[in-house]
């Protein structure tokens, strides 16, 4: 259990790593010349600074500083994590997917701007992000270069986070089983949360053994944030959570509440976060903020 003086930490914690990331987004933006004369760099600087967690960035930079990285070279990457991430809220809310609109409180990109506007603002955000990881590379051996571009198309591209959604799309209105549930999870929402943990462990300059507590930490916290966040979905409040409750019932999705009902949902998110705890149990005190923020999972409201 968490104690009222964890949690105040971790709230600090969040709000102060959530500062860092946005404002080297903003830079970042900013870096790329005059975005209020563009209308496609409005779009992705709207979609970009409309709010959200930005659980990947500090999950990124948590485990770089883990095993004892710093945090300046791992930002950029940080940044394309969370390029990608937006990126793939705008394309599910089109249309021709989700068809919301509402995102983090606000209209979404189409309904904001147009629906040719939003593809091709998520389409930039998407390439943007492999410029933006290319700046925290230098300096490293050619070859882990390359494994880190090619882990984050990866779990970006068709084995990851495109192939879950369109498994997510041939999934409606069906009744799947567990497996195939958690199937469409680990690469739709978990792969990117996995590789946000790989990278920042690998840029921090972690042991191959670092590197693989780390990443199972990322798998683990997948599940048990896709778990809560279907709960919440059953359960959330709307203006807490910047969208309607209730999204995945009406369209009929299969979901951990539907699969299992809220009570052992609730037990399956614990166990997860347990096995993401383990799997920091010979990392350092440095870890702290990695245990927390998955036990943080099991309270979360947005
Ligand atoms: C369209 C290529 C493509 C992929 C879409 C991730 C995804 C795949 C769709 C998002 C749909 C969704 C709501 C999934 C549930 C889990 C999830 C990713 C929630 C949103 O992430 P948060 O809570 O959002 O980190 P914020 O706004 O805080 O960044």
């Amino acid at each position: 259990m968490n104690s009222p003086s964890d949690t105040l930490d971790l709230q600090f914690y969040l709000r102060e790593r959530k500062i860092l990331v946005e404002q080297a987004l903003i830079n970042q933006l900013d870096a790329c010349g005059r975005w209020q004369e563009s209308r496609l760099q409005q779009a992705m600087h709207y979609s970009l600074m409309a709010g959200g967690k930005r659980l990947r960035p500090i999950l990124l930079l948590a485990c770089c500083e883990a095993v004892g990285g710093e945090t300046v070279r791992a930002l950029p990457f940080a940044c394309a994590l969370e390029c990608i991430h937006t990126y793939s809220l705008i394309h599910d809310d089109l249309p021709a997917m989700d068809n919301d609109d509402l995102r983090r409180g606000q209209p979404t990109c189409h309904r904001q701007f147009d629906e040719g506007t939003a593809i091709l603002a998520g389409d930039a955000l998407l390439t943007w992000a492999f410029e933006l990881a290319a700046q925290s590379l230098p300096g490293l051996p050619g070859e882990l270069q390359l494994t880190l571009l090619r882990q984050l198309a990866q779990a970006a591209g068709q084995h990851g986070m495109v192939g879950g959604q369109m498994l997510d799309l041939l999934a409606e209105g069906q009744t799947l089983s567990l497996a195939e549930m958690q199937n469409i999870h680990v690469r739709k929402t978990g792969a990117l949360l996995r590789i946000s943990c790989l990278i920042g462990a690998s840029l921090g300059g972690g042991s191959p053994q670092q590197i693989k507590q780390l990443t199972r930490y990322g798998e683990a916290f997948g599940l048990a944030f896709q778990i809560t966040d279907d709960i919440l979905d059953e359960t959330g409040d709307p203006a807490l959570m910047g969208k309607s409750p209730g999204s995945d019932r009406k369209k009929a999705k299969s979901t951990y509440p539907v699969i299992l009902g809220l009570p052992q949902a609730r037990e399956e998110a614990r166990i997860w976060v347990e096995e993401a705890e383990n799997a920091l149990k010979d990392l350092s005190e440095t870890s702290q903020p990695l245990r927390l923020l998955a036990r943080h999972l099991l309270s979360r409201t947005s």
